[in-house]
Formats: C-alpha cells, sequence, structure tokens
C-alpha cells in the first residue's frame, strides 16, 4: 500500500530543482542562499549593464576595483527595461521556484533596484550600516502571511569585508517591524541576533519581508554590486509600475510568466 500524494505545482517544481532545503530554511530561519542562479555569462552582462546605468544616471562609470566616487552606499530604481540581461535575470527558475513558495505563482515584480555599495559611509548613509528593518510597508502586526518576497542578486562576490547583509534568524516569525534600538548594527548596543550572510557572484539571496536584515558597512575600497528584487502578491501597489510602461515588444520576446510577473493579469489599478 501507498499513501495518497499531495500533488501541489509549486512543492513539485521546488523538488525538480532540488530547493527542498532553502524552502525549509525559508521556513526556519528566514531567509536563504543559492548559488549559480545565473550563469556566469549572465552575472557578467548584468554587472556590465548594472554600471553602465548608474554611470550615465549619475555621470560617473563606477568602477569595481577602484571604487573611486562611490564610497557609501548607492541605490538606482526602474533597472528592468535598461538591459535584456535584467529581463532575464528576473526570469531565473530556481528564484522563481521559492519567491512562488513564499508570495504565490501570481505574484508580480514591485522593483528591480540596483544597490552599489563602497567603502565606508559616503553622504548617502553617514552611520555606514544599513540598519536593520524588514520589507513589508503594510500596518503591524504583519499578516501571518507574507505579501512581498525579497531576492538580492549577487552580480560580485559579497563578502564581510564588503558590506554583507545582515539577517536575524527567525525573525520573520515575530511579525513586527524592530524598534529602534533593535534596528542598531554596529557600536555599542548592536543588535547581537544579527548574523553575515556572505555570497559568492551569480547567487540569490532570498527572503520574505517579515525578516530583519540590513548590511554592513564595506572596508575595502572595491564595490559590491547587487540587485534587489522585490515581488509582492498581485493587489498590492509596487514601487515600479511596468503595466503602464512595459513596451509591447518586451511582452512579445518574454513568456506569459514574465507578463504576470508585469501586471499584466491583475485588474485593479
Ligand atoms: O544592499 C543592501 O545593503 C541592503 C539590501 C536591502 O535591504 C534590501 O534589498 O531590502
Amino acid at each position: 500500500m501507498h499513501a495518497s500524494p499531495i500533488n501541489d505545482p509549486c512543492l513539485d517544481e521546488i523538488s525538480r530543482l532540488q530547493l527542498e532545503r532553502n524552502a525549509l530554511e525559508l521556513d526556519v530561519a528566514g531567509y536563504t542562499v543559492v548559488e549559480d542562479v545565473l550563469d556566469p555569462d549572465l552575472t557578467a552582462r548584468g554587472l556590465e549593464a548594472a554600471l553602465k546605468t548608474f554611470g550615465d544616471r549619475t555621470g560617473k562609470l563606477p568602477n569595481v576595483e577602484t571604487g573611486e566616487s562611490y564610497d557609501g552606499y548607492f541605490v538606482q530604481r526602474y533597472l528592468l527595461l535598461r538591459d535584456q540581461a535584467f529581463e532575464e535575470i528576473i526570469m531565473a527558475e530556481k528564484v522563481l521556484a521559492l519567491i512562488d513558495f513564499l508570495v504565490g505563482q501570481d505574484c508580480i515584480l514591485s522593483t528591480l533596484t540596483g544597490h552599489i555599495r563602497g567603502e565606508g559611509c559616503g553622504e548617502t548613509l553617514p552611520t555606514g550600516y544599513l540598519g536593520l528593518h524588514g520589507d513589508d510597508t503594510t500596518p503591524m502586526p504583519s499578516a501571518n502571511y507574507f505579501n512581498f518576497a525579497t531576492v538580492n542578486i549577487c552580480l560580485t562576490d559579497v563578502d564581510e569585508a564588503s558590506g554583507c547583509l545582515a539577517f536575524v534568524p527567525g525573525s520573520h516569525k515575530l511579525r513586527r517591524q524592530p524598534t529602534g534600538p533593535e534596528r542598531v548594527l554596529a557600536g555599542e548596543g548592536a543588535n547581537s541576533n544579527a548574523v553575515p550572510c556572505v555570497a559568492p557572484a551569480g547567487s540569490a539571496i532570498i527572503w520574505p519581508s517579515h525578516t530583519w536584515h540590513g548590511s554592513w558597512v564595506s572596508e575595502t575600497p572595491g564595490l559590491r554590486v547587487t540587485l534587489a528584487e522585490l515581488f509582492c502578491r498581485p493587489y498590492l501597489q509596487t514601487y515600479e509600475m511596468y503595466r503602464e510602461t512595459v513596451p509591447q515588444e518586451v511582452l512579445e520576446r518574454n513568456s506569459p510568466r514574465f507578463a504576470t510577473l508585469m501586471g499584466m493579469d491583475t485588474i485593479t489599478g
């Protein structure tokens, strides 16, 4: 005799891609890392496109080795339509399998944001570190399911010296934002529950919106470059208005799932 199987397309996809341990980590720790979600060619194209976008918009092309003119922390939104590499990156299948697990297969893309971290504090982040926070912007207490899920795609290696992410394992179960003192990541009173998360280029760091995270100051002159993807339930307002702006030719060269991520199946707004 055999027990009845449970049929669930999301679980089947997680098994097919051998991501069972990652799904468990998301449930237990509130974050996980999957290496090699991008191949080296796509990682290199994504990095070049990200650097070019920052350069075009600021007038200073970032140099990953020297980090010149990029001390501190820099953020650029609306990257997706700047380069076809970004369209491929948001479709990385291992990432989407875990995103489906967190926020459902009908989720939409809220933003594709570029993050550059250079040495020290700079003008943009006087503390040097980015304080602990959750990415759920809905009122507290947070829902007992996830409204948003975040992915950081590493386009360069992210190690402790270059200002890696900090996570508080298990904090996704608290269903609230950290208090002011709980946000602190360095110096006296730093939150001792925060642990570092390092990952090589080509990896995805994935977490549900409730998990407390931040990042430490970089102590190296080179740049750490990541893409932050935020996915959300389809009834929420997105950071970036893809449904209203995505060109038809972009939809035509991509899959139906890409169109769903662009919000093409939503009826509100
Ligand atoms: O890039 C970082 O340092 C922080 C990233 C972050 O907080 C996020 O993607 O939500």
